[in-house]
């Protein structure tokens, strides 16, 4: 996203370079695993040549589903990023992936692989399912990126043959519809920024203003399903398919911020507000609906049926990023982070041969499928374990474009500051100063920040997290203590200043509101920006996971590297017929024990295991 107004500018991809660390390991990881991974999976599947097949002319039978075009562009779209971070391991592929692609488009821009052709469904037959607009945005996405990374005009030249056939389409008195799944706004809001033509901003508009008008025919789900219920400016939360709802409000974000439209973009921060108040799990995930992969109610959050579909993790990092550009207000940098380290970072396995589509927060069963389905496709994640591959595998691509493009969310800038949003180790170019952060966060929470090459008179702003009471910063000769949940001034920085910031890294319990009364009762522990879990893996052996609750009045600890809560066994009832009864008057024997938590992003590495996030405190 390069904002052209806003608070904060971004940087641009290719003037981040992560160097190592929590974020530079998972980005190699990208690199040498999780693209390839995704690229071969796609080719093999024969989404890719269903490109080749449509350019051809002759009849085929369509691979995939409605959206498999898009996973394809998403994957061009990652490794346009790498380039654009200097690796150019993938080069080749990346060029025979938009052959194939562009070869496929059509004389008048249009461009979908399971459309229009005389023996297939007309095109715009199906806005409810048919993805054609969602595929359009991501190609959009896609061709940005590259020419961002590589100068190169071939797909861009794509993108605005296929962006002047979608104004032409859908222009107020043309086809009066919405794409069931938002997406192409922000393309169109993408192709604006680069290449500078009105149109597409003003389409992006058309389709905003529209959602909300009844045009998408009635569906069991629901109107809200699709955000069809509402015009986007009046709605107070997101409801509804969730990454359906984020990508909407995103592409909205995105459309308030350019256009000035203050109503628009305040309409969106109060469905940020309630949204994160109200329907958002400890780990930032959202969709607590295993049916229609949807938003609940209200406090709706229960962990043993938490969603959190790893796309949504991606969107509302993509809305919470908007917002912040456009106002400047750290709580969006937050939950950025949150979600990064609790829902992407642990949507891929250790090797990125395999990916959590869901991401629950308590896996009640052992998932004992075969270690990956490896020669086949599972439909969705549910809650079985990562798995290499997805019918519907919208995640794993998402996540790879994220990584790939992660440097872009480190620091900002604006005039005469430089914002540090998030504690990751690498250099990253300004326009005032060239900007070095050195840390092993969140192993530790030591955070060096070195500028060089500086305008005089700049500013250094570093976001203190919500979390951090007790954070302290420290620049030659003074030693403050910055406030949580804002950010800290460093006043006037001077040519190869080094500025240390000193987060508290200490264990700390969380418990929920009252009224996520799913949890009521438990607690969960966090670190930094990390949420924890117990995994049946870490109990002492023969403890079933539902038996075990949190020692009352118990404090985490953090021992040789990991944290440690004290919990006891329940005494262990016998199976009756009916699992019902007074309540216990006399208080019974519970087995002790202290046991270690795994960071949440790291379970299910080692063998079949049950796991949760919240864990019940036990009585006396
Ligand atoms: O519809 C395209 C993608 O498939 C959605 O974003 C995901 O939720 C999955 O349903
Ligand atoms: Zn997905």
């Amino acid at each position: 996203v390069a904002f052209r107004t806003g608070t904060f500018r971004p940087l641009a991809v290719s003037d981040a370079r992560l160097t190592e660390g929590f974020w530079g390991d998972r980005q190699d990881l990208n690199d040498t695993a999780i693209i390839p991974h995704a690229a071969e999976w796609m080719t093999k599947l024969d989404w890719v040549r269903n490109f080749e097949d449509a350019a051809s002319g002759l009849p085929y039978s369509h691979r995939g589903r409605e959206f498999a075009d898009s996973e394809v562009y998403k994957i061009i779209e990652a490794i346009s990023w790498e380039i654009a971070r200097g690796r150019t391991d993938h080069a080749d592929l990346l060029d025979r992936l938009i052959s194939s692609v562009l070869a496929a488009q059509e004389p008048d821009g249009y461009l979908h692989t399971l459309f229009g052709r005389a023996w297939q469904r007309p095109r715009y037959s199906d806005f409810q399912w048919g993805h054609e607009l969602y595929c359009f945005g991501h190609f959009l996405q896609a061709a940005v990126a590259h020419h961002r990374a590589t100068g190169d005009e071939r797909m861009l030249r794509g993108a605005r043959a296929l962006a002047d056939h979608v104004c032409v389409m859908f222009a107020p008195g043309g086809l009066d519809r919405v794409c069931g799944h938002a997406e192409i706004e922000l393309g169109l809001a993408e192709l604006w920024r680069e290449t500078g033509d009105r149109r597409y901003l003003d389409q992006a508009s058309v389709f905003i203003e529209r959602r909300g008008t009844g045009t998408i025919p009635l569906h069991e789900f629901g109107r809200a399903f699709w955000q069809d219920d509402l015009k986007v400016r009046d709605a107070d939360v997101l409801r509804g398919h969730a990454v359906r709802a984020l990508y909407l409000a995103a592409g909205a974000a995105d459309v308030a911020a350019e256009t000035g439209d203050d109503e628009l973009r305040s309409a969106l921060e109060r469905q940020w507000r309630q949204t994160v108040a109200r329907r958002t799990y400890l780990t930032g995930g959202m969709g607590s609906h295993h049916m229609d992969e949807a938003f609940g109610e209200d406090f709706v959050l229960p962990p043993d049926r938490s969603y959190c579909e790893t796309c949504a993790g991606v969107a509302s990092v993509m809305f919470s990023w908007r917002l912040l550009l456009a106002t400047g207000e750290a709580k969006y940098a937050d939950l950025i982070e949150r979600t990064l380290f609790n829902v992407v970072a642990t949507s891929p396995s250790n090797d990125g041969h395999a990916f959590f589509y869901a991401n629950t927060l308590h896996q009640r069963v052992t998932h004992s499928l075969p270690s990956l389905n490896e020669d086949g496709v599972v439909i969705r994640g549910g809650a079985a374990g990562r798995q290499a591959w997805f019918e519907v595998s919208c995640c794993p691509p998402n996540v790879a474009r994220t990584l790939a493009s992660l440097g872009a969310y480190v620091v900002t800038e604006s005039d005469h500051a430089i914002q540090i949003q998030q504690f990751v180790a690498g250099v990253f170019q300004t326009s005032s100063a060239t900007v070095r952060i050195s840390t092993d966060y969140p192993r530790s929470g030591t955070v060096e920040i070195e500028v060089d090459a500086v305008t005089p008179g700049t500013a250094v702003h570093i976001r203190i997290p919500a979390w951090a009471d007790g954070a302290r910063l420290r620049r030659t000769g003074d030693e403050t203590a910055p406030p949580a949940g804002d950010y800290a001034l460093v006043a006037d920085v001077q040519d190869g200043e080094r500025i240390t910031l000193v987060l508290p890294m200490q264990p700390r319990l969380s418990r929920a509101d009252d009224r996520v009364d799913a949890v009521r009762g438990s607690l969960a522990v966090e670190r930094g920006p990390e949420v924890l879990a117990l995994e049946s893996v870490d109990l002492p052996e023969g403890w079933p996971l539902d038996e075990v609750a949190l020692a009352s009045g118990a404090a985490p600890v953090e021992r040789d590297g990991s944290v440690w809560v004290d919990v006891v066994r329940l005494p262990q009832t016998d199976d009756a017929d009916w699992p019902y009864a007074r309540p216990e008057t006399t208080a019974a024997t519970r087995v002790p024990a202290s046991v270690s938590l795994v960071r949440y992003h790291d379970w299910a590495e080692r063998g079949p295991s049950t796991m949760r996030v919240w864990i019940p405190v036990s009585g006396t």
